[in-house]
């Protein structure tokens, strides 16, 4: 039916990875339209088809991405990762991810990856080690990694690059190519220092690269930022990093460094597929689906990890096969998309611009989201989302083309065939057009999905709803039925032969419908097993009884979009009320034994100033009971001195003493703080004496 390409008939299997998501934020709508929702349409394509494939994804938690959000917060990188690896895990499970396997590049078989790519093509003597000059900061003491420092991107004028990658035009920079660089989190110009790093040398590889990507029919946008970056040359870059976070460099000498995020992230693909492996109780399984050229691999991203995924990645794996040791297959496609904008303005966290996933799908059923997401991929440019245009693709198509379709067939049947689909007589002219745009359709969506449009695809799954309507509507059984019975029960057979190929098209954009339609027939097994290729046959059989109704969508009301319009304007979405807020999990349990070893008391600040050149911290001076004692404080963001002198704070009284800045801290404040950066130290809620423990 449909028509596999040739390329495509040389592969038995198929592998699919989209994007790890840094986990230190929720996701958004954009990172969806990039790259998560056509991997999943796509693979649930695919399985439909069943075909062998294998889903790959996982955050990503090292890099100067996961350290900034610590240090705003105040917390480690660990809880940070923690915290959003939970947050985003669960919310790509409601919006209907179906990945094999979610890992995280914290996790020891990950650092083990990541380390042997790293020694052996150090072994192989690929690796180049380079004392060059990079940014430092001379307040905060610290060489400036990727984005700890921001400037003008020297390509496109983007004011806000980082220090390893303009995010607006995808360029891969060295930070010393900043324009007017300044240190992330002082603010100041950094000065240039030398320090010791491990580069790879990609030009070696530039021949071999051009022959990969011209052996490839990639999509014309990502073809273009490679062909650009090919002809511009490539050169050595630095793969390791003065940081502490991130898998430590295996190497003598650089016991403070580590390797950089990005060359081991793409990695972590690898990794996940391992620890699927291990989950399956098949220890080598990952090898099929990486080393073995009958394997086919797609690799979904969005455009600013094209250079990664075309350039880095390859040219790491073929630095690899070099080594005789084993050969690993290259990305065959690299279906990177667009970004989708935000009624019209970029998204963006820090003004507060878009809406989480995590807020969306508690307002929204995540079929909705998936199809207006679906129709409004940017797949070949930048798009758009706005909320009219959400509620309209809902309540005109969803609800009045789609949900229409499926209730009216089923109410008849309910109403008057007593629950059982009726047998089919002879077809006319009108239900053998019907039945051809039912045998059609599946081909023709399955060829835009192949090609990776999946808009096109969804578009075309959907006019299979608007014609199931004209031909109810042209029907008319309701007149029929009263004056041909037998044409009545045709048209209605035929029916429920359309409801149940949708349910099968629809199944990889909209899955929860779908099952809920399957249900309703009272079909065996799930929609998602059912076959792509029985959307094209009448498989439901006369006589069957169908299940309860329930109504497919709702529509949505002005007032909801009025409010989510408002909410967008006023950038409310970035401050959620409290009841939305996720909940960060829950620590381990501890015995009561574990919280008496913490001695919390009651203290009055007594004396309170600025940290001189700190922009955080404060200096507390505390009265316990008979004790006074100094405490430095990273809260000066949220508190002025004189808003916490007279004030009755909560210490921990018994924790070891620390310097921060020079200063000596005696015990820690008590702070209640939430994800998107509020803060508020605890009080009494009436007076009471210092140094009073708290039991
Ligand atoms: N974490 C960047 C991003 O979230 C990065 C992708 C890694 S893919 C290996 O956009
Ligand atoms: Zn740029």
């Amino acid at each position: 039916m449909s028509k596999a390409s040739p390329e495509h008939s040389k592969f038995s299997r198929t592998l699919v990875t989209a994007a790890l998501p840094y986990a230190n934020g929720p996701l958004h709508l954009g990172h969806l339209a990039g790259a998560y929702l056509p991997a999943d349409i796509y693979v649930r394509y695919l399985r439909l088809k069943g075909e062998d494939v294998v889903f790959i994804c996982g955050s990503d938690e090292h890099g100067v991405a996961v350290t900034i959000s610590a240090e705003k917060e105040h917390v480690s990188p660990q809880q940070i990762v923690d915290r959003y690896h939970a947050i985003n895990k669960a919310s790509f499970e409601k919006f209907g991810m179906s990945f094999d396997n979610y890992s995280r590049t914290t996790l020891p078989v990950h650092h083990q990856t990541g380390q042997e790519f790293f020694l052996e093509l150090y072994r192989q003597d690929i690796l180049v080690e380079k004392s060059e000059k990079q940014l430092y900061c001379e307040k905060d003491r610290m060489f400036l990694a990727d984005r700890y420092v921001e400037g003008t991107c020297p390509v496109c004028g983007n004011s806000d690059a980082r220090g390893d990658q303009c995010e607006n035009c995808g360029t891969w920079l060295e930070q010393t190519q900043l324009i007017n660089p300044k240190c992330k989190i002082c603010g100041t110009t950094p000065v240039v220092r030398e320090t010791k790093h491990w580069y790879l040398p990609l030009g070696r590889f530039q021949k071999e690269l051009e022959d990969y990507v011209n052996s490839k029919k990639w999509k014309e946008n990502v073809r273009g930022y490679v062909d650009s970056w090919l002809k511009e040359g490539l050169d050595d870059r630095a793969i390791t990093r003065d940081l502490h976070w991130g898998i430590p460099v295996p190497l003598q000498g650089y016991e403070n460094k580590v390797i950089y995020v990005w060359f081991e992230a793409v990695l972590g693909y690898i990794s996940s597929t391992k620890e699927l492996s291990q989950k399956r109780g098949d220890p080598s399984l990952w090898k099929k689906y990486w080393q073995d050229e009958a394997t086919r691999y797609i690799a979904f991203i969005g455009k600013d990890n094209i250079v990664f995924h075309t350039l880095i990645f390859p040219a790491i794996l073929m630095a690899w096969n070099k080594g005789g040791k084993s050969r690993y297959i290259l990305p065959d496609a690299v279906p990177a998309n667009e970004f989708l904008n935000f009624e019209g303005k970029k998204f963006s966290k820090s003004r507060g611009w878009g809406i989480d996933l995590q807020d969306f799908i508690d307002i929204f059923p995540p079929d909705t989201l998936r199809y207006a997401l679906a129709l409004n991929l940017p797949e070949s440019r930048d798009s758009d989302f706005y909320w009219k245009d959400f509620q309209a693709r809902v309540n005109n198509e969803l609800a009045d083309t789609l949900g229409n379709f499926v209730n009216r067939t089923l109410q008849f049947i309910q109403r008057y065939y007593e629950g059982k689909v009726p047998p089919r007589g002879e077809l006319n002219a009108l239900d053998k057009w019907a039945v051809s745009q039912m045998e059609e359709t599946p081909g023709r969506v399955a060829g835009q999905f192949e090609n990776f449009k999946f808009r096109d695809g969804v578009v075309d799954a959907m006019s299979l709803a608007r014609a199931a309507n004209k031909y109810f509507n042209d029907s008319e059984p309701w007149k029929t039925r009263k004056d041909n019975p037998e044409q009545c029960a045709t048209t209605v057979n035929i029916c429920a032969q359309l409801t149940r190929s949708l349910a099968v098209i629809l199944s990889p954009v909209i899955p929860f419908a779908a099952e809920e339609i399957w249900k309703m027939l009272r079909l065996e097994g799930t929609a998602a097993q059912s076959g792509w290729n029985t959307a094209a046959e009448m498989k439901v059989e006369s006589g069957t009884e169908i299940g309860h109704l329930n109504i497919l969508f709702t529509k949505i009301e002005d007032s909801t979009i009025e409010e989510q319009i408002k909410k967008t304007a006023s950038g409310e979405s970035a401050e959620q009320p409290a009841a939305t807020q996720a909940t960060a999990p829950i620590k381990a349990q501890i015995s009561i034994d574990d919280f008496r070893k913490v001695d919390l008391r009651v203290a009055k600040v007594i004396n309170c100033e600025k940290v001189p050149k700190s922009e955080k911290l404060l200096r507390i001076e505390v009265q316990v009971g008979e004790d006074k004692r100094q405490i430095v404080a990273g809260i000066s963001k949220h508190y002025k001195p004189e808003d916490l002198i007279g004030k009755s704070v909560i210490i921990v009284a018994n924790l070891a003493p620390a310097k921060l800045m020079g200063l000596e801290s005696n015990g820690m404040l008590l702070a209640a703080s939430t994800d998107d950066g509020k803060l508020a130290v605890l009080t009494t809620a009436s007076d009471i004496d210092s140094g009073s423990i708290i039991r």
